[in-house]
């Protein structure tokens, strides 16, 4: 399956031990987050299907490599898979974050042309998250940094989280943001159907976080600030007409003062992977709106099986040049990883 492209996937889950027994842990006890169905089946049943995720996540070595390898695809850039170290207390979620960091950072340079990786941080301690973003990118290398949404129904536009946004302007390290379950907040309808996850929420959930982002105006204090968002934008820039349209009435209400318009904020600091969304047409519509400096491509392995996100990429319908950008020019610049020897 030689390719003219480079592979680069952005948005590849992993798991290690440590973090996978706090979460066994979480799915024995009474916690009403709305990510409990999914850390119950993943962690604590037999359930076959979502179950059988557990074996793959834990590969950190031959297996996802020969994935890779039947599936051409040369780097996966990896990230401590949802919801991470963020159901766990402040002193538990920073420890697990170093530790799952160092682990990362072992399987990188185990395989240094084959995968790349965004640092967990634990916001619980925005303090510490802070210091260990500066360990992970000056002494472990690390191309990234990946939080899951929401911190104990908290965004990242709220002031105590501004020094981890301000860490990794600085650092020029890209914010991952992944979903997890929805905030308390957002919950109530998403208990039936399956919807608290992959389905339907995920999206709300993460998108209500990128527009928390483009309106709140920390992207004036931030201008510099780079955060990624999967599943083909979570459909925020197809909103983007309405957003501007209605942001520009709410600040005649109270709403911040913006020195932009949140479309060009979100093209400006934002760039979106295709994980999990294998439709031309939703990507024909972000390369348009975004242009395709602002796209990458990404499997979602393991929830995602490889094949079909590889042939999607392959028969996309976008000129040459714009799918070297998606396939790994963009994932180059945006997570600093040098080009192919
Ligand atoms: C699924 C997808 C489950 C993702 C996950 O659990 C994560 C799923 C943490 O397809 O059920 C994901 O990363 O998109
Ligand atoms: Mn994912």
């Amino acid at each position: 399956m030689k390719s003219p492209f480079r592979r680069i996937a952005t948005e590849e889950a992993f798991q290690i031990p440590e973090v996978a027994e706090q979460l066994q842990q979480i799915a024995r006890g009474t916690s009403r987050s709305s990510d409990m169905a999914l850390v119950r089946r993943i962690y604590a049943s037999k359930e076959t299907y979502y179950a059988g995720f557990f074996a793959p996540l834990m590969d950190l070595g031959a297996a996802r490599i020969a994935d890779m390898d039947a599936n051409g695809v040369d780097v996966q850039v990896l990230s401590l898979t949802a919801p991470g170290v963020q159901m766990f207390d402040a002193d538990t979620a920073t420890e697990l974050a170093r530790v799952a960091n160092d682990r990362l950072a072992e399987t990188i340079a185990r395989y240094p042309t084959r995968f790349a990786g965004l640092a967990a941080f634990a916001p619980q301690s925005p303090k510490r998250a802070v210091k260990e973003m500066e360990r992970a990118v000056r002494e472990l290398g690390m191309n990234g940094f990946i939080v899951n949404s929401h911190t104990n129904n908290e965004y990242l536009d709220d002031p105590k989280y501004w020094p981890i946004l301000e860490a990794a302007e600085a650092l020029d390290r890209c914010i991952y943001i992944h979903p997890r379950g929805p905030s308390d907040g957002l919950s109530g309808p998403m208990g039936d159907y399956n919807l608290a996850a992959a389905q339907w929420a995920y999206g709300v959930e993460v998108s209500t976080h990128a527009v928390r982002l483009l309106v709140s105006g920390v992207l004036d204090r931030f201008p510099k600030l780079r955060i990624c968002i999967g599943h083909m934008g979570e459909a925020v820039h197809f909103w983007m007409w309405r957003i501007d349209f209605m942001n520009a009435r709410a600040q005649t209400a109270g709403a911040p003062k913006l020195q932009l318009k949140p479309s060009e904020y979100f093209k400006r600091n934002f760039t979106i992977t295709t994980s999990g969304q294998e439709s031309h047409l939703a990507l024909d519509f972000s390369v348009k709106s975004l242009g395709a400096d602002n796209v990458m491509w990404a499997i979602d392995y393991p929830y995602q099986p490889s094949a079909p996100a590889v042939a999607f990429m392959d028969s996309a319908p976008l000129s040459d040049e714009d799918k070297a950008k998606v396939y790994y020019r963009n994932a180059e610049r945006v997570f600093h990883i040098p080009p192919a020897r």
